[in-house]
Parts: C-alpha cells; structure tokens; sequence
C-alpha cells in the first residue's frame, strides 16, 4: 500500500486552493465503455476541451495502490491500453488500494473520490442505473446509491437505454438525487436524446445549475448529487429504429451468455459498437465531448 492513499495532482490541488474551476472526469468509461487504442485519443482530447472551457480536467484512476486525482499523460495510457485494468465501484477501491492494483473508476467511485478532494462538478457519458431484470436479479448499480449521499455536480446524458429508465429515475426520486434537465424536460436516454420519460426542473445555462447547487449546499440537508441531464441533439442519436434492434439482440445475447454483475453494462456496450457498425461509437464519443464542455462551463460560473 503506498503511504497516502488518495493523490491530487498539483495544478488539481492548486486549482482547488484557489477556488478555480476544476471538472472531474471517470476512466471506466476510458478502459471499459470504449474500444482500444482510440479510446486514450479519446480521453486525451476530452481534457482538452475541459481546459480550453477554462478549467483544470482530473482524471480520476487507480494506479499502483493509489487513487489518483488528475492522472498524468503516461498514467492515462496505462489506464486505456491494459485489459487488465479492473472496474473499480465505491466498494471496491480499498481492496484495490490494499492490493496496489491499477484499476478505472466508476460514476461512482469518481464521485466519491471528487467530492473528497472538494471538486464540485464531474463529467461523464451515462450514469448507470436499474438493470431491465433488476426485479429478478437486483441488479442496480451503485451509481445511485453513491450520489445519494455525494455532493456534487454530474453531468451525463441520462442513463443508457441498455437500463430501465423509468425505474431508474424512480430509484433517483426515492434516493433524493437531484436531477434536472439542460435545456428539455425530456430526460435523454444517452444514445436517444429523448428516453420518453420528463424531468420536473430545467435549467437554460450553466448560472442556472450553479444557482442550483448554491442552494443545495447552501440548504445543508445532507442532499446528494445534482444530475444535470444533457441530450445530444437529435440529429446526433442513434437513429431509433437501429438501436431498438440492436438493444434487443444484445439483451437476448447477454441472457444466452449469462453474463452478469459488473460485467454486464461493459458487454452490452461492446455489443451496441459492434452491432450498430460505429454509429453507437460516434454517439457516445459525441456525448463524451458535450458534457465535457458543458462541466467546464457548469465549473467556471460556479467558480465565479
Ligand atoms: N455509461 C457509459 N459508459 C460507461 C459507463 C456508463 O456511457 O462506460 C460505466 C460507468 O463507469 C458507470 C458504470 O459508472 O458503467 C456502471 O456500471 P454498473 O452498471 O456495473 O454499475
Ligand atoms: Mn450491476
């Protein structure tokens, strides 16, 4: 075990010391939700846009027994080239602190992890959520629980329709997660920009979010997240009749291979980028970008 578990990378920690703009980014969507080699360019370029939008990125990772809060360039290819890298939820960072293995972190475990080092705004591609069996299998991942209880700002563009959306945002009313809709009521399903489900609030630009979280904390009622719910533009999704299809092959291959727990929102993802020929890709990496920016600009009128 190295001797502190937790490392903020120092133009991370100087940002934060001066109240700047810092946007916390996930790497399992890096080493498990994208395909090698493209998906270190992918991050890479992600962080770049993060800064160009005028705040600091921090890609958070496990590496070596250390958590690590702004993995460097070197660590980010590591991160993204080894298959052997492990998907690391909340439960699962102190035995891979333990360990010293290297491993990518969750929407949950990112936001643990942020929220510790006192960053206020974290992007990523989807949250996940309820697993369609979940009545059977429970299956429900600990994203939700998680931002119950973590006070920050998470980007995302809803969760994926891989998951049962409705139950999904049932879970998040029940847990008290703040979610709110960027400009629509409709909450995006990741690959759809409308899942067909609403949201009760909306905001129109990032001062409406920042407002939002000033009174979250300002409340000190022990609230968690605030999901902010960022469609992409229709013209961008997966087009409908595509990804029905592909969604329903991919959860009847699942069901056939028995694949379950962690393993599952991974192998239906590679599913949907094989299935759809890229189209899938390209929406996710789309996605990727526009919440990316978005934090960032979430980050600077919070700074302000
Ligand atoms: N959404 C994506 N791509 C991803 C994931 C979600 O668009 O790669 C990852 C995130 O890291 C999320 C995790 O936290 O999947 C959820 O996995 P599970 O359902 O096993 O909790
Ligand atoms: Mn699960």
């Amino acid at each position: 075990m190295q001797d502190v578990p937790v490392r903020v990378r120092g133009d991370v920690a100087d940002a934060l010391a001066r109240g700047e703009p810092v946007v916390a980014l996930e790497s399992a969507l890096i080493a498990h939700g994208l395909p090698r080699p493209d998906n270190l360019q992918v991050a890479v370029e992600v962080e770049q846009l993060v800064r160009e939008a005028g705040a600091v990125p921090a890609t958070v990772g496990v590496l070596r027994g250390q958590a690590v809060i702004g993995l460097d360039a070197a660590e980010l290819g590591r991160i993204a080239s080894r298959p052997e890298v492990a998907k690391l939820s909340t439960r699962d960072l102190a035995p891979a602190i333990a360990a010293e293995c290297d491993g990518a972190t969750t929407v949950a475990s990112t936001a643990a992890l942020a929220a510790r080092a006192g960053i206020a705004v974290f992007a990523t591609g989807g949250i996940g959520g309820v697993h369609r069996e979940a009545a059977t299998t429970w299956d429900e991942s600990a994203d939700l629980a998680t931002l119950a209880r973590t006070p920050l700002v998470v980007v995302c563009a809803g969760v994926k329709s891989i998951l049962d959306i409705g139950a999904t945002l049932e879970r998040l009313e029940t847990l008290g997660v703040t979610v709110v809709g960027y400009r629509t009521r409709a909450f995006p399903g990741f690959y759809r920009s409308d899942s067909g489900e609403t949201v009760d609030w909306t905001v129109e630009d990032p001062a409406g979010v920042a407002a939002i979280a000033a009174a979250q904390r300002d409340l000190s009622i022990g609230s968690g997240a605030v999901v902010v719910a960022n469609p992409l533009p229709p013209d961008e999704q997966v087009e409908p009749m595509l990804h029905d299809r592909v969604l329903t092959q991919g959860l009847h291959a699942a069901r056939e291979q028995r694949i379950s727990g962690k393993a599952v929102t991974p192998f239906l993802l590679e599913h949907f980028h094989r299935a759809t020929g890229g189209a899938s890709l390209t929406a996710n990496v789309a996605i990727i970008r526009r919440n990316a920016r978005l934090a960032a600009e979430i980050a600077v009128a919070i700074a302000r």
